[in-house]
């Protein structure tokens, strides 16, 4: 094998021959160039597709991140990957998708680290994105689409950045890193994803029981913004458009049940922020990520 060729098929047999889980990955389809595989989960979800339907691609076209953002990846080295959830839990509570999401990604990624005796730090940035050593290591978005009120379907992408050189990232490599970068070799795929899977069905099964609690719990310890001094743009806010972006500074304090975050001010007000781009204070270059 080639020292930098990756050590197993990235196929949906590879995948499914690794997965322990029950619910997730029952079918499991990779397309080698979609748009978004959202959108090709939604339309599934649309037909009638069983919950737990996983959709991969090597290329996204139009790749997503939130608020109209995009998420860029170089084909054939990364985990582009949606997921089809029916939730019994409130609509509510939507944002504990992502939390979940986020956490599997924390969960899998620092085992695989841990046990390669890699020295790392890894955290959640708040809300959604997997920080290595202080870089962007992958991203959640979760969209919903509701039928009076409750749910139809949920569908949870996560893009994580795998295999390849920081060089690779190129206008991102200064805020972006991948697994082999920090490893210093690439990884196989097939097994990260089922580890993320494993990781990612046992938390839904805490929510499909109503244990939001412990999910809330495991996403405080895992989450690096808190205690930390921050700007965060306000993007839930009213006076977001009307100023241009809403600024609120000052230190995190906790995260709230409903997942806002909440600032302590230098004016020592406390405010919540449902959704939201966090920077450490004094970085101040306007990187939002
Ligand atoms: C996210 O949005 O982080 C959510 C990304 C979700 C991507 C997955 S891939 C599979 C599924 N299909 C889709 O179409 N989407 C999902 P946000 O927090 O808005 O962050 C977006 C920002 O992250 C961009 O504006 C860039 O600054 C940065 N970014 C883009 N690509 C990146 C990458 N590969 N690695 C690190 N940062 C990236």
């Amino acid at each position: 094998m080639p020292p930098d060729s990756e050590p197993g098929a990235f196929t949906p047999e590879a995948i499914k021959a690794r997965l322990t889980t029950t619910i997730l990955g029952g079918r499991v389809e990779l397309h080698q160039q979609v748009g978004s595989t959202n959108d090709l989960v939604r339309e599934a979800a649309r037909q009638g597709a069983r919950e737990g339907l996983i959709v991969l691609a090597e290329e996204q076209v139009t790749g997503r991140g939130r608020l109209g953002r995009a998420w860029v990846a170089p084909p054939g080295c990364c985990i582009l990957c949606s997921i089809l959830l029916r939730p019994r839990f409130s609509t509510q509570q939507a944002f504990y998708l992502t939390v979940i999401a986020s956490l599997a990604i924390y969960r899998a990624v620092g085992a695989l680290l841990q046990e390669e005796q890699c020295v790392h730090s890894i955290g959640i940035k708040w809300p959604n994105d997997v920080l290595l050593n202080g870089r962007k290591l992958s991203g959640v978005l979760s969209e919903g689409e509701f039928s009076s009120g409750d749910w139809a379907f949920s569908v949870v992408g996560l893009g994580i950045n795998v295999n390849l050189d920081q060089a690779q990232l190129g206008p991102l490599a200064n805020t972006a890193t991948s697994v082999s970068a920090v490893l210093g070799h690439p990884v196989d795929r097939s097994a990260l994803l089922a580890r993320v899977l494993g990781e990612l069905e046992s938390l839904y099964l805490l929510l499909q029981n109503g244990q939001f609690g412990s999910v809330h719990a495991a996403w405080v310890l895992a989450l690096e913004t808190l205690g930390k001094h921050v700007s965060v743009a306000d993007v839930g806010s009213m006076q977001h458009e009307a100023r241009g972006g809403a600024r609120i500074e000052g230190r995190a304090l906790r995260v709230d049940p409903d997942g806002a975050l909440v600032v302590l001010t230098s004016a020592g007000m406390e405010q919540r922020v449902l959704a939201g781009d966090v920077q450490a204070s004094g970085s101040g270059n306007g990187d939002q990520h």
